[in-house]
């Protein structure tokens, strides 16, 4: 039997309902750990774990879905293992959906001549030499038991000539036939990964290219890699609407507030980012204004929660003047209330664009949220 038709008895996207005004999309993706509401943020656990935050923690924040890395587990501590403790779900005590990223974006990172046909050769930690293929990914994303896996790419880089995207994509695209026949498991549904650089031509070309095969799933690689936000934006505007309608779109690796009302509004349903994580863990919090440093001495006084509108636990119950003097005092504790106030901005922005799109009116949204936030 082919994966291809038995996956759709696991994995289905149903398209709620396209913004009459813009290309904004809500819907939802059924998978064996359940329903994903779009469109979705997912944050990133890249070692199996959303760094700060408990998986009960995430469940009270109503995340859906995170995502997590092949790279990294392959390395530490292995895949063979993680399935041998009944595969990530178990292993992390986490039973909502997962997708693996195929340890592509690793790939980017890399020495061009450290790319073969084969696939990457990587340095571990200790130095070691680690192989990534298209199949050894797929097998290590098996092992982990995700429900979205992703096919095994070059991130190109930016900037890249002409000649350099077109060998890449060439190369991408015989990677993703090997992914696919390594593909053995239908509970585990493969996304197929549209690069092509800042080039609308070559867009185009992949999107032809990749879904010829008939994934479950489509996501755009390659952008947020220092091409900035006005290539971004129109990488986003041409690639997006090109994609299958009926299919999952998932733009990677993204972003800022901004960014996701740009994608959202393009018709993407996916997105990732360590942004939110990240930042929590530095002190970095979103509000409805904008970003605010909570170090900053302005922050000592002040006995409001960091976003007012937000009704969660850590905006009911704590302040900016606590926050800021858990950071002052190097208490763990700050890092775990700015991470959840952090992933929960993010979620309440998903679902209010989500209610906005079912209701026809994202770009009022969106701008009514941009005239209140302030950039940098
Ligand atoms: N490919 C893969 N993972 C990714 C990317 C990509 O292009 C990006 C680019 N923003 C983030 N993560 N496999």
């Amino acid at each position: 039997m082919d994966v291809r038709s038995e996956v759709n008895k696991h994995f289905k996207f149903t398209l709620e309902h396209v913004d009459k005004h813009c290309g904004a999309r809500a819907g939802y993706i059924d998978t064996p750990h359940g329903r994903i509401h779009t469109p979705v943020f997912m944050p990133v656990g890249t070692h199996g774990a959303i760094k700060a935050l408990q998986p009960k923690e995430l469940i009270d924040l109503s995340i859906e879905i995170m995502l997590s890395n092949t790279y990294h587990l392959h390395l530490t501590p292995g895949s063979e293992l993680i399935a041998k403790a009944g595969g990530l779900h178990k292993f992390m005590g986490w039973d909502r959906p997962i997708l693996t990223d195929s340890g592509g974006f690793q790939v980017f990172s890399l020495q061009k001549n450290s790319i073969t046909e084969e696939g990457a050769n990587f340095k571990g930690a200790k130095g070691e030499n680690v192989l990534l293929t298209p199949e050894i990914s797929i097998l290590v994303q098996q092992n982990l038991g995700s429900d979205i896996m992703m096919a095994f790419d070059e991130c190109i880089p930016y900037p890249a000539t002409e000649k350099y995207v077109e060998n890449s994509i060439a190369r991408t695209h015989r990677w993703l036939d090997r992914c696919v026949d390594a593909w053995t498991n239908p509970r585990q549904a493969l996304f197929g990964i549209v690069q092509g650089g800042v080039y609308d031509k070559y867009r185009k070309i992949c999107i032809e290219e990749v879904t010829k095969r008939n994934l479950p799933g489509y996501a755009i690689g390659g952008v947020s890699v220092g091409e900035g936000p006005e290539h971004m934006e129109k990488v986003v505007k041409h690639t997006a609407p090109l994609m299958p309608k009926d299919k999952p779109r998932y733009v990677m690796g993204v972003g800022m507030p901004e960014d996701l009302l740009m994608i959202w509004e393009n018709g993407v349903d996916m997105s990732d980012c360590i942004i939110p994580t990240k930042f929590a863990r530095g002190g970095t919090l979103f509000t409805n204004r904008g970003k605010i440093r909570i170090e900053h001495k302005n922050y000592r006084r002040d006995f409001f929660p960091i976003e007012p509108n937000l009704k969660d636990y850590v905006n009911t119950n704590f302040t900016r003047a606590y926050i800021k003097h858990l950071f002052d005092s190097n208490e763990i504790l700050g890092q775990i209330l700015a991470t959840a106030h952090n992933i929960s901005f993010y979620k309440s922005m998903a679902v209010r664009a989500r209610e906005a799109i079912l209701e026809d009116r994202f770009l009022e949204f969106k701008a009514s949220f941009l005239d209140g936030y302030k950039r940098d």
